[in-house]
């Protein structure tokens, strides 16, 4: 295939971005850098500066990068005062909380929770899924009873949370179900993290869109749509309307273009751009992504402006603007 053809193909051309074509080698993959000392961590809008934190807790002591997301995100799930994420997260609208979660690491392995309700933790729930079961995904009313049988329990307080509720009864009076993440509704936490051995995970938690159909699940928990990783190659996470990842296996086409050699940047470019061609629905509504190769170069690129992650290393504690194609307004 000509290199035109190529970049054509990926919905590239003309788009000033050179991505490196495929090698017809089987041997493409780099030996992982050893990145001694110099732990990495990134994720997704301003509440990642506190879920880094978490995270680095375990990387600066050389813990596993698995371990690091799986406590950095569950500082997000403890807030209660975010709204999309964990049990102070807004109902669908039958008034139900319904928590969705996973975790990768770099060897494949991973484990994942749908449709969950009143168990804190869901990112917990789902590293059990991912080390005890031989499954990777459990969902709703088995996934509670299987959490339950397994040292998990139910929290001892109302769900929602009663400003929560308010809000919801407020909501019922026009009923007006909008699927859309906007500048309100915007919280869900993707993160990426680098040990010192250059080991590569991740994981995203979120209670999904306001207002959803009860039943209704999003990119989160879905291996290759709201999160994946390579541990050849790098990985990727994101945040924003679900159905969008999801139709466009979102999270793993950003890691197979980095196979291909793209850069985390480009490789976001490329997906963000792919969503727009093929689902102008999506106008209106945020969809933002996250990639970090095995070297330690990061990128992200959104829908609209406004996507922003924090980022955490060794010298660096920050909240960094991802690139974008449109503005609001
Ligand atoms: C979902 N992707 O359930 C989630 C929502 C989200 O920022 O990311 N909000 O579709």
């Amino acid at each position: 295939m000509s290199r035109r053809r190529f970049l054509k193909n990926l919905g590239l051309a003309g788009a000033g971005l050179a991505i490196k074509p495929l090698s017809t080698s089987a041997q493409t993959v780099q030996p992982l850098l050893p990145l001694k000392d110099s732990p990495l961590v990134i994720s997704t809008w301003i509440h990642g500066m506190e879920a880094n934190a978490g995270a680095w807790s375990v990387l600066e002591n050389g813990g596993a990068a698995l371990d690091a997301v799986q406590k950095g995100v569950a500082v997000t799930e403890s807030d209660m005062n975010n709204r999309s994420v964990g049990l102070a997260g807004r109902p669908d609208r039958d008034g139900h909380v319904t928590l969705d979660a996973c975790i990768m690491d770099h060897d494949s392995r991973c484990g994942s929770v749908a449709f969950l309700e009143d168990i804190q933790h869901p990112i917990d729930v789902a590293r059990a899924i991912m080390d005890k079961t031989p499954h990777v995904m459990l969902v709703g009313e088995g996934a509670q009873q299987w959490a339950l049988e397994n040292g998990f329990s139910k929290v001892d307080f109302e769900v929602p949370i009663p400003e929560v509720q308010k809000d919801y009864e407020n909501w019922l009076i026009k009923s007006e179900y909008k699927t859309g993440v906007n500048v309100e509704n915007h919280d869900t936490i993707g993160m990426l993290a680098l040990d010192a051995s250059g080991r590569m995970a991740g994981a995203c938690t979120t209670s999904g869109m306001a207002y959803k159909i009860r039943g209704r699940v999003g990119d989160s928990p879905i291996i290759g749509a709201g999160l994946f990783i390579d541990g050849d190659v790098g990985g990727a996470t994101a945040t924003g309307v679900g159905e969008a990842m999801i139709r466009t296996a979102g999270c793993a086409s950003v890691v197979e273009s980095m196979r291909r050699g793209a850069s985390p940047e480009e490789a976001c470019y490329e997906i963000v751009q792919r969503i727009l061609k093929k689902h102008p629905g999506v106008n209106g509504m945020q969809v933002g992504f996250l990639a970090m190769n095995m070297q330690g170069e990061y990128g992200g690129y959104s829908v609209y402006n406004g996507f922003n992650y924090a980022l955490r290393s060794k010298d660096r504690n920050e909240m960094v603007d991802a690139k974008y194609m449109r503005t609001w307004g």
